[in-house]
């Protein structure tokens, strides 16, 4: 029997990356995408799976949607990747961040419940939740949370939903906890791909600088490709459960600037950056570090792309864009 798999955020980053998993595994893979004037498929042309997924509309706010959607695909696999992801905008848009990342997890957790209990669940949690929480410099399944935005406060709410109806009504609900994770489909908000496309645009004479905020925070990236391989190995498991995910390296944003400049030969990278005082957060988080005994131990998991791997991999597909920008 052919699984069925619903993806919701299947335009984001994740998404993408999820979906060529499971279909490369022979899995069927519907994409809940919202209704757009405009729809933008560019991340799964990325990938070369646009054609591949059965797209259905729905919103996550919106329960109903969700009700009809999970109604009539009664998906063996439902990983919820969608969210207002950006943290930087979750402090003006509050409240559209809950009713997005938080209720929107309880109105798909509830149309499991009633539709389709046998379903399993992945929820997309986050190590913002940690935010000034560690021990002894690292986060792992047992640091405390003490999220520092309104982001991380809706992802709490929505992990302790995933766990309460794991533990209320014997659902298979389980927490991915992840690290940052990057790629050259990540948005170009987020900061690395905000330097590789600056990085890139200033080595092809399209840009003079980039402007920054914070350059001392440091972050646990690896891979987004290699984190897709986590999420569907908790769902394969025989009981639910949580899960950090990461590199158990850190580097700072500093950092990130320094290699992206390097892979295209500029090695006096100061005089490229701007500290823009906007792009700073009302509340920081310094420091990510993910403890992956968990993951490594029971799933057997581990990432494989390096820190220097994949600032390279983003640098040489921003210059790719680029270039064809610069020729049209
Ligand atoms: P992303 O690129 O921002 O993708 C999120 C997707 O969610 C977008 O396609 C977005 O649609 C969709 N979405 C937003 N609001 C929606 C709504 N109301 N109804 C339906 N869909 C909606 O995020 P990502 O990097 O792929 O991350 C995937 C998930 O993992 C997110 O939940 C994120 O919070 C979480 N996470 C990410 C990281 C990371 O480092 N990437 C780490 C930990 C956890 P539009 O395209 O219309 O905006
Ligand atoms: O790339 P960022 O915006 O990612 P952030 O805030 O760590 O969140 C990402 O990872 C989370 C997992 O830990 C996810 F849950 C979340 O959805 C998202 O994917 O910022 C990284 C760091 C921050 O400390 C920020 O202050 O970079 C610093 N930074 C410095 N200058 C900047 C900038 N961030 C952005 N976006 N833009 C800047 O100009």
């Amino acid at each position: 029997m052919t699984k069925k798999a619903l993806i919701t955020g299947i335009l984001g980053q994740d998404g993408p990356y999820l979906a060529k998993l499971l279909l490369e595994k022979g899995y069927k893979v519907y994409g809940l995408m919202r209704r757009y004037s405009n729809p933008h498929f560019d991340n799964l042309h990325f990938l070369g799976i646009h054609g591949d997924i059965d797209f259905i509309e729905g919103d996550m706010i919106d329960e109903a949607s969700l009700l009809n959607i999970v109604k009539s695909i009664r998906p063996d696999e439902i990983y919820n990747l969608a969210a207002q992801s950006f943290v930087g905008s979750s402090w003006e848009q509050a409240k559209l961040t809950t009713e997005i990342n938080a209720l929107g997890v309880l109105y798909l957790l509830n149309s499991i419940k009633f539709l389709s209990p046998t379903s399993r669940y992945y929820q997309a949690s986050t190590s913002e939740m940690f935010g000034l929480g560690n021990d002894n410099g690292y986060q792992d399944e047992k640091t405390p949370f003490h999220p520092r935005s309104p982001y991380g406060i809706s992802k709490v709410y929505a992990y302790w939903m995933t766990v309460n109806f794991r533990e209320s009504y014997g659902l298979y609900t389980s927490n991915g906890i992840l690290f940052n994770h990057e790629s050259p489909i990540r948005g170009v908000q987020f900061v690395t791909r905000k330097i590789t496309d600056g990085v890139a645009k200033i080595k092809l004479g399209l840009a003079e600088t980039i402007s920054l905020g914070n350059l001392e925070a440091k972050r646990d990236w690896g891979f987004a490709g290699d984190y897709v391989e986590a999420m569907y190995l908790m769902l394969q498991q025989k009981e639910p459960d949580d899960y950090v995910v990461g590199t158990g390296m850190y580097h700072s944003v500093a950092d990130f600037v320094i290699a992206a400049f390097k892979a295209v030969g500029i090695t006096d990278w100061k005089k490229y950056v701007v500290i823009d005082p906007r792009f700073k957060r009302p509340a920081e988080v310094p420091h990510l570090r993910a403890r992956i005994d968990k993951v490594t131990q029971k799933l057997g998991w581990k990432s494989k792309v390096s820190f220097e791997e994949l600032v390279k991999m983003m640098v040489e597909a921003d210059l790719k864009r680029n270039e064809k920008k610069k020729h049209k």
